[in-house]
């Protein structure tokens, strides 16, 4: 890999996205959307020319709606420019098409996906949009950097549409092997749709190799090593296919960590929770893909075998609401509220919660406060592409205390051999490493503690981009 940042300086850059790093609220105008693509791009995008197409959030009304004024200019001087959507578009393409079909089914189609013809139209409809709008706007010889699963078959449309770009595409979400892929009514399409790019970017190796497989499988080309020659009117062309594991910013949430505040909320946090002796913490998005029941139900089995004591540990899960308009997503949450209802009702005394729920989104602030707090994290999907918050709570953890139970089906279990690995569909398994993480010997936590915070920060957001941007730029 070439050094950070090295080499592509020059290339103005675009990004697409489905989501703008901001979004429109009506009472207080243009704010900053949450999600961590922003925060891991600010650094790239700092001191360069740059521009980021993207949807607001807000419905396209078809007598034009109110007056609202453009986008503001972004972090680093980006120029943000807004993809208009109407509410029909974001039913199909982003709640059908995108989560109902496309998600499920590469994360191992643990719900059934659900595949609509009409529904892929309004996919590949809007994906023109995308497309066609970073056509018209993009400099000459600039450098694209499409993102997900939203927007697969942009890359083909814009190459083309403009020939001269250098486009990059990076899934952020598992790719799935060629027995699950095959299922798609659409994997052509959405086969020849990534192949439209220079660089595809996986988390992975193992979901690069499956890519690699099922363009062999379905469009009958032969990849040698990471690179795939697909001939095209205007001769022949390479596309290079790696995996890119994404980090987050780990510096900035250790020096927030160790922050006076952090460290006193951390200290409430754990006296408002009754002073125990173990704080269990789990942070996710509400989905169906993370695993938040298979932890509640362990939890809950230790507690009432008696090998976890309510009255001395305590597990928090915080979900953020999330898809509310997907049914599958309704579901998830009924169900982990569910279960924590009963295990309350069953387990608890008055003045003795042992699950405490927070079905709300955090600041950064609070939610460093908890990984300071929490002796241990737990983090189970049943499949995720990489997964951040193990990352960011390994980061917070800077005396080198406390333990992650992380399931062996997220891309950083290849990275964090030293957390405690779990296959979140064996219930035992996970008590077992519950219990092993929260009895740890002081030492045995500290090795592995120091190790993980080592890759983490060795592996850090900035490098990922870094290290994309200088391969699509042409770098070796
Ligand atoms: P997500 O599925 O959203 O990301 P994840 O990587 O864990 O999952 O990121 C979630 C982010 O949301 C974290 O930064 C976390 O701090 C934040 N968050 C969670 N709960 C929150 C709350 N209650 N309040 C505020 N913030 C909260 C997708 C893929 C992942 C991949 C990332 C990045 O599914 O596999 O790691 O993209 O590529």
């Amino acid at each position: 890999m070439s050094p950070r940042g090295a080499g592509h300086e020059d290339s103005p850059l675009v990004v697409v996205a489905n989501r703008l790093p901001v979004e429109y609220d009506e009472e207080t105008g243009w704010r900053p959307a949450p999600g961590g693509l922003v925060t891991a791009m600010e650094s790239v995008l700092r001191d360069r020319e740059s521009l980021w197409i993207g949807w607001s959030g807000r419905y396209e009304e078809a007598d034009g709606g109110p007056e609202i004024p453009p986008p503001p200019t972004g972090a680093g001087g980006m120029v943000l420019d807004e993809v208009p959507l109407t509410r029909a578009e974001v039913k199909g393409y982003y709640e059908g098409c995108s989560n109902g079909a496309i998600w499920p089914l590469y994360h191992d189609a643990i719900v059934t996906p659900v595949y609509h013809r009409t529904q892929f139209q309004t996919y590949r409809r809007v994906n023109e949009k995308f497309a066609r709008r970073a056509a018209e706007v993009a400099p000459q010889g600039a450098l694209v950097w499409v993102h997900d699963y939203q927007l697969q078959l942009v890359p083909r449309m814009l190459r083309q549409l403009r020939p001269d770009l250098r486009i990059g595409f990076f899934l952020h979400i598992p790719f799935p092997p060629v027995e699950l892929f095959s299922q798609l009514p659409w994997r052509r399409q959405i086969l020849e749709g990534l192949l439209g790019a220079d660089l595809v970017g996986f988390q992975t190796n193992e979901a690069a190799l499956n890519f690699l497989r099922l363009v062999r499988r379905f469009l009958a080309l032969q990849p040698g090593g990471d690179r795939v020659v697909v001939d095209e009117l205007s001769g022949s062309r390479t596309v290079r296919v790696e995996a890119f594991p994404i980090g987050i910013r780990a510096q900035d949430y250790a020096t927030l960590a160790d922050e006076i505040p952090t460290i006193e909320r951390a200290a409430e946090i754990r006296r408002d929770l009754g002073d125990p002796h173990t704080i269990l913490l789990g942070v996710d998005r509400l989905d169906y893909t993370k695993g938040i029941d298979v932890r509640i139900r362990a939890v809950t089995e230790l507690f009432e075998d008696g090998e976890l004591d309510p009255e001395s540990t305590v597990f928090v899960q915080v979900a953020t609401p999330s898809r509310e308009n997907v049914e599958e997503y309704q579901r998830i949450r009924d169900d982990v509220e569910l279960l924590v209802s009963r295990a309350n009702g069953d387990l608890g005394k008055l003045g003795v919660t042992p699950i405490h729920y927070l079905h709300q989104p955090m600041p950064r602030a609070e939610l460093t406060a908890m990984y300071v707090a929490a002796d241990v994290m737990l983090v189970t999907p049943l499949r995720d592409g990489m997964n951040l918050v193990c990352k960011e709570y390994v980061a917070c953890r800077t005396e080198e205390t406390g333990g992650l139970v992380l399931s062996e089906f997220t891309g950083a279990a290849n990275q964090m051999h030293d957390a405690w690995l779990v296959n979140p569909y064996d219930i035992d398994g996970v008590k077992r490493s519950i219990m092993d993480a929260a009895s740890a010997l002081p030492q045995e936590s500290q090795r592995r503690m120091t190790s993980l915070r080592h890759g983490v920060f060795e592996h850090d957001v900035e490098r990922w981009a870094a290290d994309f941007l200088s391969r699509l730029q042409g770098g070796s």
